[in-house]
């Protein structure tokens, strides 16, 4: 019998999509890939259908794509030891229902029991991946399994089929425009195909600004929902699916907000693409095109060390004036307070994205989450 058969994974949607993002393509991955029985428990249906067209907000239990979704609702039901999975994930330090936790203590063989981390690329996460904690008043043992970008870390999310996906992808041109076609793009030709996924907080106004005056004509491919008022601002009316307004060397376009496949192949269509948060980070890598992250704020710019942490391993295989380039374009996107150096950033572009293939390689060789985390509970269980 292959170890393990069953994973559950929980899920709370603090805010924004990242926590149901990474859970659900974990979820899909563990299913898809390794044949295992996957159950997501989430509590916002609404949210998760956002980034999945498939899930019915009315519906407590439902079956998507080889995985079972079960609403997690406050008051969680009897839980029996027989109902535990042999792994149990907690996502982002949601806190598991007590009388889960109480069955987890009384299944005989009793569940590897995972707390899945932010990512984060600070230094410290290579001591504290694969730390374990005792339970203090029963026989269970959790551990803290972090993703990163050490082999000392537990990888990226990454599919087994991605890169061959994506490389085939961006290998087909008419693929390419088709796709663009059908989320609505109507310019063509010899532009810079920009996506823009980021917080209301951006300094949109400067970025648009230095777009319109370009040599080169730039198109910004931004899905409904993403920073509307300045987005909506620009254009001149609301900012939904098929508007789109050019001025000086700038068109901006507003696209459906898509679903991961699609977002998936927007950031493989376009030849610079914003990101934000997490997951959208880490999609952004595997694309292998150049990328500007604005990181999710936290309290007392504590963001901020996170935020020099990845820039400084990202930026550290690249040559001095290229690394300049990309840390002053991220530190004014990330509030820096000055203007994103747009007439340094464009030429370089090509340059960045050689860079982003070896990149994408470096990365590679600490395996994926999902292997090393099955290679791990099957260390412990
Ligand atoms: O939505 P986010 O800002 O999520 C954030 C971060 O995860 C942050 O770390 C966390 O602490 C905070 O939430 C609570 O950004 P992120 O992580 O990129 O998640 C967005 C998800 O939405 C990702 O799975 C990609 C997906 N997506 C689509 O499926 N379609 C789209 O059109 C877009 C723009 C995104």
């Amino acid at each position: 019998m292959v170890f393990p058969e069953s994973i559950h994974i929980f899920c709370r949607v603090v805010d924004n999509f990242g926590d149901i993002g990474v859970c659900w393509r974990l979820s899909r991955q563990f299913a898809g890939e390794y044949g295992i029985d996957v159950t997501l428990w989430v509590d916002d249906l609404a949210s998760f259908r956002r980034i999945c067209a498939e899930v019915d907000p009315e519906h407590d239990v439902q079956r998507m794509q080889g995985v079972v979704v079960r609403r997690w609702r406050d008051r969680f039901g009897p839980v029996a030891p027989d109902d535990i999975a042999d792994v149990v994930i907690e996502g982002f330090g949601c806190e598991l229902p007590s009388g889960y936790i109480d069955a987890m203590a009384r299944r005989s063989r009793k569940p590897a029991w995972i707390n899945l981390e932010y990512l984060s690329a600070e230094s410290w996460v290579d001591g504290c991946h694969a730390m374990q904690s005792l339970y203090p008043s029963l026989p269970l043992t959790k551990y803290f399994f972090f993703p990163g970008f050490s082999d000392k870390t537990g990888g990226l999310l990454m599919e087994r089929d991605l890169i061959a996906r994506r490389t085939a992808f961006q290998g087909d041109p008419e693929a390419v425009a088709g796709f663009l076609k059908n989320i609505g793009m109507n310019v063509f030709g010899d532009i810079c195909k920009i996506s823009l996924f980021c917080y209301p907080s951006a300094p949109l106004d400067a970025l648009f600004d230095a777009l319109q005056s370009g040599i080169r004509p730039a198109v910004c491919l931004v899905p409904q929902g993403v920073a509307s008022d300045a987005v909506g601002a620009f254009l001149q009316q609301p900012a939904l699916p098929g508007a789109s307004a050019t001025r000086g060397g700038l068109t901006v376009q507003v696209v459906p907000f898509l679903d991961q496949p699609d977002y998936d192949k927007l950031l493989w269509a376009c030849d610079l693409n914003f990101v934000r948060g997490e997951d959208s980070l880490v999609r952004a890598q595997w694309a292998a095109r150049p990328f500007i992250w604005q990181i999710y704020p936290q309290e007392e710019g504590a963001h901020q060390v996170k935020l020099n942490a990845f820039l400084a391993r990202h930026t550290a295989r690249m040559p001095a004036g290229l690394a300049q380039t990309v840390t002053d374009a991220w530190q004014a996107w990330n509030g820096g307070g000055s203007a994103i150096p747009w007439a340094e950033l464009r030429p370089a572009l090509p340059q960045l994205t050689a860079h982003m293939d070896d990149w994408t390689r470096h990365l590679r060789l600490n395996g994926d989450l999902a292997s090393n985390l099955i290679e791990f509970v099957r260390k412990i269980g």
